[in-house]
Order: structure tokens, then C-alpha cells, then sequence
């Protein structure tokens, strides 16, 4: 098979997203998958599947449009997971002999859309244990910090510190025994922040663990688009918890043991 990567995934790229914990990469994907994917992007908002929820917040403007397991639900994301670049950037950045793909997601943000992205860590929302979990951002349009960039607390992976999730859904709570995600909005100084403009094809890798957040697509005339897949490793377990973030079904897989299942795949393996 063709080599999906225009490039290897060099060393420093490697150590910089183990360190920094997220790492931006131009123009991986290609026109082709860009337009293939922006496609797939209106079809699903014209046709959502049973997992959409609105994301907006009270009294917004605009529309923050998401919908998870898009690949269970229209088959070309499934090429998207399959025979993209993406599994093949998870597992050299996560340096993992397989990856799996936990789920795939789309974040619209369309033009004057007032509702944040509430600062938080991907990973205490997931049925997951172990360190390989990260999430790859895929721009579909052009990418600035006024039409909503992803805003990433550098190095806050390494912390060694799992925050409570904070429910996007006004219907769900989560009941661990965390400590809230600190205010960093409100003390932006005290934090090493670090975004991407990006282009359309260029994406950002980021672990599980790391704080992230994004302002709001305050431009008037610009979209700003997103296809998102979250990729787990070799190291990680099933670890289902109550009251997480909704899975399409139940994976019946044992907690403990690996994520391989029709709902979890393995998309790549050495
Ligand atoms: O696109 C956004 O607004 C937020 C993205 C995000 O939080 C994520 O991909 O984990």
C-alpha cells in the first residue's frame, strides 16, 4: 500500500509532542482528503447522526455544531481513519506498536459563534487508562485565534494531575473525585499558552492529559471547521467509569484489557 505520509515523522517532532504534549503538523493532509472531508462535514450537519448534541452555550450566537462516531455513521470518514495520514502521526508521535481509534468527531464553529471552548483535559471524559491517548485537529479551514484556534497549556500533560471533566452537555455530570481545572482564562499570564493559525490540511496532535481550550469564532464571515480523531495505544485499557462522556454502545470488552473491538478498531499495527 501507498505510504499515506508525505514525510516521515521526524525525531524532534516526536520529542516535542512527548514534552510539550502537542505539536502542529502542515500539510499532511492533502487537497484531496481536505475536500473529501469538508464534503463529509456538510453531509453530516445536513444529516447528523444520533450522537449530535448542541454544544451552544445559554443566550450565544451563532452555532457550535458537534457529532461523535462519525465514522460508524457515514463511511467516508471511515477512509479518513483507515487510509489518512492520521494513524500513522498517532503512532509515531505516541511511539506505538498499534493504535486504535477510541472515536472521530466534528467541531463546527460557524461564523460569530460567541460559546468558548471551556478549558479542560480530553482524557477524564474517556473510558481509558494508560499514557498513549492523544487527539488529532484536523483544520478545514483557515485556522486564526479570532475565527477559534485551540489554545493548548504547554507541557500541563506532564503535570501529574487528572482535572474533572466539566460537561459540555447540561444534561450529564461527572462524579469523580477530582480537583476542578483551574481558572486559566482568567490568568492567562501565569500559564505558557501556545496556538496555531492553521490552514486547511494542517492538523495538531495533542496527548489526552494536556489542558486545552478555544476562544470563540468571533469573525463574521469565516467558518471554522474541525475533524477530530482520538487515537489510544499499545499501553491502554478499556477503563469504563459511570457517568463518562457517551460511547455509541456498549464495546463488550472486558475493563482491563485492551480497547480491540468493532467500536475501539485497530486501525494500524507494526
Ligand atoms: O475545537 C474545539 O473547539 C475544541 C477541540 C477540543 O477540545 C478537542 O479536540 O479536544
Amino acid at each position: 500500500m501507498k505510504n499515506p505520509l508525505h514525510r516521515e515523522i521526524t525525531i524532534d517532532e516526536i520529542e516535542t509532542f512527548q514534552k510539550e504534549g502537542v505539536i502542529c503538523l502542515r500539510n499532511f493532509f492533502n487537497k484531496e482528503w481536505v475536500h473529501r472531508i469538508q464534503d463529509l462535514v456538510e453531509e453530516d450537519i445536513a444529516h447528523p447522526s444520533g450522537m449530535v448534541k448542541s454544544i451552544d452555550a445559554e443566550d450565544s450566537t451563532g452555532f457550535f455544531f458537534g457529532d461523535t462516531f462519525v465514522s460508524h455513521h457515514l463511511e467516508g470518514f471511515r477512509d479518513a481513519v483507515f487510509n489518512s495520514p492520521a494513524p500513522l502521526i498517532a503512532a509515531s508521535l505516541m511511539k506505538a506498536n498499534k493504535v486504535n481509534l477510541l472515536f472521530d468527531q466534528i467541531l463546527v464553529k460557524e461564523p460569530d459563534t460567541s460559546t468558548p471552548t471551556a478549558w479542560h483535559q480530553d482524557y477524564t471524559y474517556w473510558p481509558v487508562a494508560g499514557e498513549q491517548v492523544s487527539t488529532l485537529w484536523l483544520a478545514l479551514d483557515p485556522v486564526t485565534y479570532d475565527s477559534g484556534a485551540v489554545e493548548y497549556v504547554r507541557g500541563s500533560h506532564r503535570w501529574n494531575q487528572k482535572y474533572l471533566a466539566i460537561s459540555f452537555d447540561p444534561s450529564q455530570t461527572y462524579e469523580e473525585e477530582l480537583p476542578e481545572v483551574p481558572d486559566i482564562e482568567n490568568n492567562r499570564s501565569d500559564y505558557d499558552i501556545v496556538s496555531f493559525e492553521l490552514e486547511p490540511g494542517d492538523c495538531t496532535i495533542h496527548h489526552g492529559l494536556l489542558l486545552h481550550g478555544a476562544q470563540p469564532n468571533k469573525l463574521k464571515n469565516v467558518r471554522r471547521r474541525a475533524y477530530i480523531q482520538r487515537w489510544t495505544g499499545h499501553d491502554v485499557t478499556y477503563n469504563p467509569r459511570p457517568n463518562l462522556q457517551k460511547m455509541l454502545r456498549d464495546p463488550l470488552i472486558p475493563a482491563g484489557g485492551p480497547l480491540d473491538s468493532d467500536l475501539f478498531p485497530v486501525v494500524w499495527a507494526r
